[in-house]
């Protein structure tokens, strides 16, 4: 089993972008566990497409508790993957218990998964310069070693200079540009986690003499 946290500040489009990965593997409908303070998890199927459409119409929908979305083998993944749709991690005070639940829990994911989608709002960059939250989500997945990808998303809100400027900026964190809104850019990704994932799947039946 692989382990994929999609990772970053609120709505930045970590729900949405989780979702497009969910179809572009395939998924018609997944498996979620939804977890919430001292609550029980609970478990839901998930028509991919209705998800899609709800965030892509900009519905309400804030992520309080970690949800894991199952995404089941297929050929190219070789084995089973978890993706994480985690909390946006905030510096906010004000944020309720059930907030600061899913943060914490969300850190633990982070210290544990084998591969890191940190997701970026790319409209809001201020300073051209990442935020303090992501330079320290970037140092932690660095230092950890753990296959890592800067995701610029909502690319369709940049113009094509502000994008080149962007991207000239993010030259050293190897950043890709997105759409999760558009569904542009988003297959390389799914390469991402194919490619990891075999090389994992490589590695345990290595270990395990096969
Ligand atoms: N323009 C544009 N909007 C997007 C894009 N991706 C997501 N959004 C919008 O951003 C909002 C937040 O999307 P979510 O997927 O819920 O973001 P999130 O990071 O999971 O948010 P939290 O769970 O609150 O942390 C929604 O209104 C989406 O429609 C994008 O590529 N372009
Ligand atoms: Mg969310």
């Amino acid at each position: 089993m692989n382990h994929c946290i999609v990772i970053g500040q609120p709505n930045v489009g970590k729900t949405l972008l989780s979702f497009r990965l969910a179809k572009l593997c395939g998924m018609k409908s997944v498996f979620v566990i939804k977890e919430l303070l001292r609550d029980v998890p609970t478990e839901q199927v998930i028509i991919v497409n209705e998800a899609v459409q709800t965030l892509v119409n900009g519905c309400e929908h804030s992520t309080v508790g970690v949800q894991t979305i199952g995404i089941g083998m297929s050929q190219t993944m070789g084995q089973p993957v978890v993706l994480y749709d985690t909390v946006g991690l905030s510096e906010d005070a004000m944020m309720n218990i059930h907030h600061r639940h899913g943060m914490t829990r969300t850190l633990q994911l982070f210290i544990s998964c084998d591969l890191v989608f940190h997701v970026v709002d790319a409209s809001t960059l201020h300073d051209d310069k990442l935020h303090s939250i992501d330079e320290q989500i970037y140092s932690l997945a660095k230092s950890r070693k753990v296959p890592y990808v800067l995701i610029m998303n909502k690319m369709d809100l940049l113009s094509t200079k502000r994008q080149r400027r962007l991207e000239g900026m993010l030259r050293r964190y190897k950043a890709v540009f997105i759409s999760a809104k558009y569904d542009q850019g988003v297959s390389p990704l799914k390469h991402v986690l194919e490619r990891t994932n075999m090389v994992n799947y490589s590695y345990a039946a290595w270990m395990r003499g096969n």
